[in-house]
C-alpha cells in the first residue's frame, strides 16, 4: 500500500517526485523571491495545468501566438519544485510564470503577502484520477501501478506524488483570501475556453484583440495543442517518459472516468470523497453533459 521511497520524497507531509527535486530545494521555495508581475498556475495534478501554461503562454507572448517563436512551454513556463537543470529562476526575463503542483502552505512566502498572482485549476476528481493512472504508466519517473483499483486505493488515500487530491483543493479553496488568486476549472474551460481565456486576460490586467483573442482559443484546442510541438511535451527526455506508453494530452474530455470505473468503484470512490466534497464551493461537473 505504501508507495516507493524510489520514486517519491516526502516533505512536511507532501509528496514530490523524486528524481528532479531535492529536500533543501524544497524547503527553500519558502523564500524564494516574488516580483509583483510574477504568474503562478497552480494544480493538482492531471487537472489542466499544460492546457493553462499555454493559455498563458499565447496571452503573454505574441510571438507564441503569431508562430514568429519557437519555445517549448516548459522552457517558456518552468516548473518551480521541478528543476531539469541549473536554469535561474531569479534571472529569468519578465513578466515569469510559474507552473507548480505544491500546496498552499509550502509556496513561497510573498505570495500570500500578495504579491504576484495565482490561477488554481480544478478538475472533477474521478476524471483527475483516470488520467494519473494513465500517466503513471506513461511517466518513468512514477512508479506504475497497473492494477487500477490499486491505484484508486493509493490515489484515495493520498499515497500517490502531489499527496491528496481532497487537501490539496481544500487547501488553496480555504485559504483564497491570503492569495491574489483567480480559481478556473477544467471543466469550464472545456465548456466556453472563450469566457476562460477573458478572465485570464481580465486577471492578468491583459487586453487582447479579438483577433488576438480568437487565436489564443483557436491554438488552445485540445486538437490544436496536441499538434503543436512547442505546446504538447513531446520533447521530454526520454529518461522522463516512456513514450510508446502514452502522451501529456491523451484524451481530454470530461466523464472519462465513465470508461474505466465500474459502478462499484465509483461508490467506493463516492464512499470515501463526496461528504467531504460537500464542503467545497466548487459545483463538480462529471459528465460533458451536466448542466453548468
Ligand atoms: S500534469 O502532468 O499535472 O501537468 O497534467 P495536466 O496538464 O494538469 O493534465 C493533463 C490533462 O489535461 C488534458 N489537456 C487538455 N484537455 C482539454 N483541452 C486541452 N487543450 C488540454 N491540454 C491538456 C490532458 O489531455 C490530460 O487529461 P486526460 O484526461 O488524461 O486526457
Amino acid at each position: 500500500m505504501e508507495p516507493s521511497k524510489e520514486y517519491l520524497l516526502k516533505y512536511k507531509g507532501f509528496y514530490f517526485v523524486a528524481s528532479y527535486t531535492s529536500l533543501e530545494y524544497v524547503a527553500s521555495l519558502e523564500d524564494f523571491e516574488i516580483k509583483d508581475s510574477d504568474t503562478f498556475i497552480a494544480t493538482y495534478p492531471k487537472s489542466g495545468t499544460v492546457w493553462t501554461q499555454n493559455i498563458l503562454s499565447l496571452i503573454i507572448h505574441e510571438g507564441h501566438r503569431n508562430g514568429t517563436e519557437n519555445v517549448e512551454i516548459m522552457k517558456r513556463i518552468p516548473w518551480l519544485e521541478y528543476k531539469m537543470g541549473d536554469e535561474d529562476y531569479a534571472n529569468l526575463p519578465l513578466p515569469r510564470v510559474f507552473a507548480t503542483h505544491l500546496p498552499h502552505y509550502l509556496v513561497p512566502r510573498d505570495l500570500r503577502k500578495k504579491r504576484g498572482r495565482i490561477i488554481y485549476v480544478t478538475r472533477n476528481p474521478k476524471d483527475v484520477m483516470v488520467s494519473y493512472y494513465h500517466f503513471s504508466k506513461f511517466m518513468s519517473t512514477l512508479e506504475e501501478v497497473p492494477d487500477f483499483n490499486l491505484f484508486m486505493e493509493r490515489f484515495l488515500a493520498g499515497k500517490v506524488f502531489a499527496s491528496s487530491w481532497l487537501d490539496h483543493v481544500e487547501g488553496w479553496y480555504s485559504h483564497a483570501e491570503d492569495f491574489n488568486i483567480l480559481f478556473l476549472t477544467y471543466e469550464e474551460m472545456k465548456k466556453d475556453l472563450r469566457s476562460a481565456v477573458l478572465k485570464i486576460c481580465n486577471f492578468l490586467g491583459k487586453k487582447l484583440s479579438e483577433e488576438e483573442l480568437d487565436s489564443v482559443v483557436r491554438q488552445a484546442t485540445f486538437e490544436n495543442m496536441r499538434r503543436d510541438p512547442r505546446a504538447n511535451y513531446e520533447n521530454l527526455p526520454d529518461s522522463m517518459a516512456a513514450k510508446d506508453k502514452g502522451s501529456f494530452l491523451r484524451k481530454g474530455t470530461v466523464g472519462d472516468w465513465k470508461n474505466i470505473m465500474t459502478v462499484a468503484q465509483s461508490e467506493r470512490f463516492d464512499e470515501v470523497l463526496q461528504e467531504k466534497m460537500r464542503t467545497l464551493p466548487i459545483k463538480f461537473i462529471w459528465d460533458i453533459n451536466d448542466e453548468m
